[in-house]
C-alpha cells in the first residue's frame, strides 16, 4: 500500500505506521463487559464509562476494512466444562456469582452464551480472526501471535476494554514479542477514570516503555 511509513501524531513521539503490516486488536468489547443489564452493571459498575469507545471504534474498525487491512478481534471466556479455568482466577473477589453461574446474559464469561459475544456494534465479520482467550493478555493460551506472524504483522492498534487489564496485559505481552503497539486512547475504555488515565501512562512512559498512546482522529487522519 505504502512503500513508507505514515506519521502517527502520538505520545511520546510520533508513530510509523506501515498500515499493511499493522492490526487493528480489538480487546473483548464484549455484552458483558458493555452492555447495560450485563454482568458489568450487575457488579455495580457504569457501562457508559465503556460504552463511549463504541462509536470511535466504529470509525476505526470501518477504516481498516475499508483499505481491507488486517482485523482481529478478542473474548475473554472459558470453556463449558470450565476446564480451562483456573481455580484462582475462578474463586479470586470472593464474589457471590462467578465465572460459569448463570448471570442476566447467560453463563458469566462462557463461550456461546450471549453475554460472552461481541457487541453487534462492533461485530466481527466473517473474514476477521476471533481470538477466544482464557485470560487477560491475549497472547496467553492462543494462536494470536502465529496468526499475526503468518500474515506479516508487526504492529498492533490495541483497542477496547479494559484499559487498564486486559488491554494493557495484551500490549506488555505484544511488547516482549517485538510488535510496535499503538493505543488510541479513545477507543479503550475503563470503569474507573483513574485507571483509565494510570493505564494510558504506564504505557507511553518511559520514551515508551511498552508502546504509544494517540488518538482515533490521529489515527484516521494519517491514513486518509
Ligand atoms: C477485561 C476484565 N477484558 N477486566 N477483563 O479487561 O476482567
Amino acid at each position: 500500500m505504502t512503500t513508507h511509513p505514515l506519521a502517527v501524531q502520538a505520545e511520546p513521539y510520533p508513530f510509523e505506521l506501515w498500515p499493511a503490516r499493522c492490526a487493528l486488536l480489538l480487546i473483548d468489547l464484549q455484552r458483558d463487559f458493555m452492555e447495560p443489564g450485563g454482568f458489568g452493571e450487575m457488579l455495580g459498575n457504569d457501562v457508559s464509562q465503556l460504552r463511549r469507545v463504541i462509536a470511535p471504534n466504529q470509525r476505526l474498525l470501518a477504516a481498516w476494512r475499508a483499505h481491507a487491512l488486517t482485523v482481529m478481534h478478542t473474548r475473554e471466556g472459558h470453556r463449558p466444562d470450565l476446564s480451562d479455568l483456573p481455580e484462582a482466577k475462578k474463586i479470586r473477589g470472593r464474589g457471590a456469582t462467578r465465572i460459569g453461574d448463570t448471570g442476566p446474559m447467560g453463563r458469566i464469561l462462557v463461550r456461546g452464551e450471549s453475554g460472552h459475544d461481541i457487541i453487534p456494534e462492533l461485530y466481527p465479520a466473517p473474514s476477521e480472526p476471533v481470538i477466544d482467550k482464557p485470560g487477560k493478555g491475549a497472547f496467553f493460551a492462543t494462536d494470536l501471535h502465529a496468526i499475526l506472524q503468518n500474515k506479516g504483522i508487526t504492529q498492533l492498534i490495541v483497542t477496547g476494554v479494559t484499559t487498564e487489564v486486559c488491554v494493557n496485559t495484551t500490549v506488555r505481552e505484544a511488547n516482549d514479542r517485538g510488535y510496535d503497539c499503538l493505543v488510541p486512547e479513545d477507543c479503550v475504555g475503563s470503569y474507573f477514570p483513574e485507571f483509565q488515565t494510570m493505564g494510558l501512562r504506564m504505557i507511553k512512559a518511559q520514551g515508551g516503555i511498552f508502546g504509544w498512546v494517540t488518538d482515533s482522529a490521529s489515527i484516521l487522519a494519517a491514513l486518509s
